[in-house]
């Protein structure tokens, strides 16, 4: 059966739809308990005996020794593996830490493309501002977030590097519903430049994925959340739809998220016109509220779409995103 948004909708159980052809948990949201993952999962951290050993030239007295000796007791508490010999004739100590503080909460981070796309003068093939007629008239995914209560985050943990083969079967929903809206290729934690998918991944995906999961699932239980919690269909249901005239009281944006998800949404503004609606979860995908703070004007503007244009003159409404163009 047609879904509500022209997509092929059809139900595969009691709790799980298919949109677009991906099967979507649909129990995530308030009745979502992900597994229990392991908390304290550490990281390795290599120590060089190299790096040691020139030390011992500075120390000069005696009682040196001893305090030298309770570094390195300390310190094989800690370790796990002692990997001796090795071709260089080093000995290499590897010793565990914390990977990271325990994060506090999730913030899903949904954009309005029209807003974003209106930073950008330039178009390029990977942009979803191109597409002319099929550009996303809907808050599309920025990125699934893990947030400390103190108002930072972690970025860039450890974890693999971001594989595209592994979602290849999401690409449909991710080109549609999380799309790179960006010309200027993000930067990666590796220091290189790639798609925004592997920029979202490692920098805030390897964060969460003691409650999310790796790669994959990262993916999913996001686009599951923004399927739950469904921005737009909340804010055109009431009256707030596109414009270049009108201008909203952000308040009765936040009033009509806030009742229909019992949470306050933090709003993000850009000139004036509304560019991000940010929803907080905790940990269990239960909802609560975001730490940092909406900083839009009193009235906000959600602006209709203008088509930017690829290469002067060519849109990209006719071509089809492929995510190998901008790797
Ligand atoms: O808000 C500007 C950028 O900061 C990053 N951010 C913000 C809030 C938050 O809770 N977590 C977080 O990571 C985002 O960086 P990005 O993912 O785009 O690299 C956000 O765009």
């Amino acid at each position: 059966v047609a879904g509500e948004d022209g997509l092929r909708k059809e139900e595969i159980s009691e709790n799980s739809v298919v949109h677009g052809g991906i099967p979507i948990d649909n129990t995530l949201g308030n009745g979502y308990r992900p597994e229990k993952m392991d908390w304290e999962r550490r990281r390795r951290v290599k120590i060089m005996w190299y790096m040691v050993v020139p030390q011992l030239g500075n120390i000069t007295t005696m009682a040196s020794i001893p305090i030298l000796l309770l570094i390195l007791l300390v310190g094989s508490l800690y370790s796990v593996e002692v990997n001796g010999g090795g071709g260089g004739g080093t000995v290499e100590l590897v010793s565990t830490v914390a990977e990271q503080r325990v994060f506090d909460y999730f913030a899903l981070a949904l954009q309005w493309p029209p807003t974003y796309c209106s930073k950008s003068t330039k178009c390029c093939s990977q942009s979803a501002c191109c597409r002319g007629a099929n550009s996303p008239s809907v808050f599309t995914i920025h990125g699934l977030w893990p947030d400390y209560n103190d108002g930072s985050w972690p970025s860039c943990c450890s974890g693999s590097a971001f594989d595209e083969v592994e979602i290849s079967t999401l690409f449909g929903a991710l080109e549609q519903y999380w799309p790179t809206l960006s010309c200027s290729k993000s930067s990666t934690c590796h220091g290189k430049k790639g798609l925004f998918w592997a920029h979202e991944v490692e920098k805030h995906g390897t964060c969460a994925s003691s409650v999310t999961g790796e790669e994959y699932n990262y993916f999913l239980t996001t686009i599951n959340l923004y399927f739950t919690y469904n921005v737009t269909e909340v804010l055109f249901e009431a009256g707030y739809v596109p414009s270049n005239s009108e201008k909203y009281p952000a308040g009765g944006i936040s009033s009509a998220i806030e009742n229909a998800f019992h949470t306050t949404p933090q709003l993000i503004c850009l000139n004036g016109a509304l560019e991000e609606v940010r929803l907080c979860f905790n940990k269990d995908f239960t909802v609560r509220e975001c730490v940092a703070k909406s900083d839009c004007p009193d009235y906000v503007s959600l602006p209709e779409f203008a088509s930017l244009e690829l290469n002067g003159g060519t849109t990209t409404a006719d071509r089809s995103f492929s995510y190998h163009e901008s790797s």
